[in-house]
């Protein structure tokens, strides 16, 4: 058996086929990386998913014969079957507006409370269940997650991975089954719930013509398919007193846990359970991330990212903060006339340079990163010795060094690529090359490169700059 395994990771900015190579320590190699983002048609924002598919295959083309494929992506959004297995529609983006106000219904409907006792999950409009809500049901047979889809298409077996299906809200924290009951509420059909699979259960084998368009063939097997439970299984931490972040187009930001919290409290702090690997408790609040970077760059053609962090950490510090986590930053557009605004609305003078704005969202990332990790300590009672940032937010230098002077605890940066190495690791396990979590972790640690940021700088700013925005 070789000890190879390729892993398809699909970021909201960017996709990638990666390849694993086990067989001494853990290297990793990319086959292939592709740009991915949303695609306006009209009034709906949709992904771009058989250009998606069709890089995944050049992709697996380029990676060659492997052990096995695993398949990761983005959370929530899913495709709709038909009977006999067609795609119905382009799936929707989740930064579309559909769901507008629907949030507010499901919470009247069903009650925010007990929604919140039956998934754990926190609200964002996003949601699946939100989406479903506004979609239209009557010819769909089965609603297939991306990552499921994927595995679909490229096996021909459906089903829904459990890490992901947490994000849905329609899972039960506590069981990790369909919370059937709360569907039923909802009117939702039954029909449309595939039977859950588990990280490390084998899916299939790679069909026929996928085969024939790649050149060999192997089995695709489940891994933590929501991307986030791939990165929090490949932080390489080494005791549980550590908080993550993974950074990149979001920052998922908190800690992990062995149950759920379902607080009062907690539900106020709007702070989600989602199922991590083996069982744990993936305990964090969702800030917006290099979003918010992304769609400023976008909106100045021509310049680079290198030259504005360097830039950028030449500028006064707390010129301008916002909080960053405002719904008027979630879709796409004119993001640096928003930031303005927001800084107009809280009596700050708005940046004057691309530079001073990329200052302003890192510290304002900053800041989101320093609440997030301070309220999953106290609302769960875990210890943090040390914030883990993973993903390619572990690149940028000003952002690492913000958080950790924001959040006045040693930052230890990388893997950039924590999600693939959380999938091909989960692989490795299946097939009998490591063993649990902790040695999953410190096969990360001892094989990739990482950077460790010391707090310094006067705390009393990172306060006064939260007292402006929270
Ligand atoms: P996703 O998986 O959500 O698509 P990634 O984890 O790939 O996101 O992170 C993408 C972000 O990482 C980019 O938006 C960018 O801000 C940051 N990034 C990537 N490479 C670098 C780099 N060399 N220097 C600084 N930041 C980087
Ligand atoms: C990060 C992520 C995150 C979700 C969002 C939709 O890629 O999966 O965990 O909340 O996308």
């Amino acid at each position: 058996m070789s000890h190879r395994f390729a892993a398809v990771d699909l970021g909201a900015s960017s996709g990638r086929v990666m390849l694993a190579d086990l067989s001494d320590g853990l290297s990793l190699a990319e086959a292939h990386r592709f740009a991915n983002g949303p695609v306006r048609v009209a009034d709906r924002l949709h992904w771009d998913i058989l250009g998606i598919y069709r890089e995944i295959l050049a992709g697996l083309r380029a990676a060659g014969p492997v052990s096995s494929v695993g398949v990761d992506s983005w959370a929530v959004d899913y495709g709709l079957l038909d009977e006999s297995g067609g795609l119905i529609g382009n799936p929707v983006h989740y930064r579309d507006d559909r769901t507008r106000g629907v949030p507010e219904r499901v919470a009247a409907l069903v009650g925010a409370e007990a929604l919140y006792d039956v998934s754990g999950l926190q609200v964002l409009p996003f949601n699946t269940l939100y989406q479903l809500l506004t979609d239209r049901l009557d010819g769909a047979a089965t609603m297939v997650l991306i990552p499921d889809l994927i595995g679909y298409w490229l096996t021909g077996e459906l089903g829904a991975e459990v890490t992901n299906a947490s994000t849905t809200g329609l899972l039960d924290v506590r069981t990790r089954s369909w919370a059937w009951p709360l569907i039923e509420r909802l009117g939702l059909p039954a029909r449309l719930f595939p039977p859950l699979r588990q990280p490390g259960e084998p899916i299939g084998g790679l069909r026929r013509d996928v085969a024939g368009e790649i050149g060999w063939s192997a089995p695709v097997r489940a891994v933590g398919s929501h991307d986030t439970a791939s990165a929090v299984a490949a932080v390489p931490a080494s005791g549980p007193a550590f908080a993550y972040i993974s950074c990149g187009t979001w920052s998922l930001a908190g800690v992990e846990l062995t149950g759920p919290v379902l607080t009062p409290q907690s539900r106020a702090a709007n702070f989600t359970n989602e199922a991590g690997i083996d069982g744990t408790v993936r305990y964090l609040r969702n800030v917006m991330g290099l979003w918010l970077l992304q769609e400023c760059v976008r909106a100045w053609p021509g310049s680079d990212l290198g030259e504005l962090l360097k830039a950028a950490a030449a500028e006064r510090p707390f010129a301008a903060v916002v909080n960053p986590d405002e719904p008027v930053f979630l879709p796409p557009g004119d993001m640096p006339a928003r930031i303005a605004a927001e800084c107009r609305r809280r009596g700050q003078r708005p940046p004057a340079s691309p530079a001073a704005y990329t200052r302003c969202v890192l510290e304002s990332l900053a800041l989101g990163h320093r609440r997030a990790v301070r309220q999953a300590m106290e609302l769960s009672g875990r210890d943090v010795e040390v914030v883990h940032l993973v993903g390619g937010g572990s690149y940028n230098e000003l952002l690492c060094r913000l958080t950790a002077d924001a959040c006045g605890l040693p930052v230890v940066a990388g893997p950039a690529e924590a999600t693939t190495l959380g999938n091909v690791l989960v692989q490795a396990r299946a097939a009998g090359l490591v063993s649990g979590l902790e040695e999953m972790r410190s096969l990360v640690a001892s094989s990739q490169p990482l950077r460790r940021y010391e707090p310094s700088g006067d705390a009393r700013l990172w306060d006064e700059a939260a007292a402006r925005v929270f």
